[in-house]
């Protein structure tokens, strides 16, 4: 759009590699930079998008990969609709725990959906806007198993390791498809050191403001 002056940036990875852990450190920098920061997430990112994750992430229902991305979407239209697109034309930095390229690694690696189903649902639904920056936490899906092991495993958790594999690897391609945007980040690392490697990543990327929208 052409009037915005915010920034749209999104968190993606497998499960365990640590977007929930480093989201609040990662709004603090941006907060630092001057932006006012509102944090998102999907599934999710408003009343409808929350009781379509609950939906989702249900273990008790089995869902098909197109009933998946028939509630993602719908999810999604109205998270865009509803947050994204005004809080980036107010100048605010919308900061987003998942968004579309989970689908591309998830339905597409994990499931096995065409790129193109997945693009042309994508523009039937008016997905009209992709981050701006998107840091990818890079992790072995082993690692990434054994730090949430004592967890109970969501609708999606139960999964095998070789559909977190699939959609490790689809994440590895979106780096090379996207280069512009997306951001890798080794996650293996200890805490400290990965969010060392999202402040620098951060400071290279975004402009400081030098007074705040609001
Ligand atoms: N989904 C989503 C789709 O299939 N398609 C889509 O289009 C979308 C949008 C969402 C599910 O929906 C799927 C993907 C998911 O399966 P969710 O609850 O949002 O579900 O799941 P996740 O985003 O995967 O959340 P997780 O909590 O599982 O993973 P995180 O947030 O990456 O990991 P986090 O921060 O909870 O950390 C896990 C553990 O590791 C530790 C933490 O303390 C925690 O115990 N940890 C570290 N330990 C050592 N070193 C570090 N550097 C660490 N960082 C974190």
């Amino acid at each position: 759009m052409a009037d915005e002056s915010g920034f749209f940036i999104t968190l993606e990875g497998i499960e365990g590699a640590g977007k929930s852990t480093v989201l609040p450190f990662l709004a603090e920098q941006i907060e630092a930079l001057g932006y006012t920061v509102e944090r998102s997430r999907e599934p999710g990112g408003g009343p409808l998008g929350e009781a379509l994750r609950a939906i989702f992430l249900n273990s008790d229902l089995q869902l098909d990969a197109e009933e998946e991305l028939l509630l993602l979407y719908a999810g999604r239209r109205n998270h865009l609709r509803g947050r994204i697109l005004p809080a980036l034309a107010a100048g605010r930095v919308l900061l987003c725990d998942r968004y579309e390229d989970s689908t591309i690694a998830y339905q597409g690696g994990g499931r096995g959906v065409a790129l193109e189903r997945i693009e042309e649902l994508s523009r039937w639904a008016g997905i009209t806007r992709q981050p701006d920056l998107t840091f990818w936490l890079d992790i072995d899906p082993q690692m990434a198993a054994e730090r949430i092991r004592d967890r109970r495993p969501d609708r999606m958790e139960r999964e095998n390791i070789d559909f977190f594999r699939r959609a490790q690897a689809a994440f590895a391609r979106r780096a090379t498809e996207v280069p512009e945007r997306f951001c890798r980040i080794d996650a293996s690392q200890p805490l400290p050191q990965v969010q060392e490697q999202l402040r620098q990543a951060l400071l290279a990327r975004i402009p400081v403001r030098s007074l705040r929208d609001e």
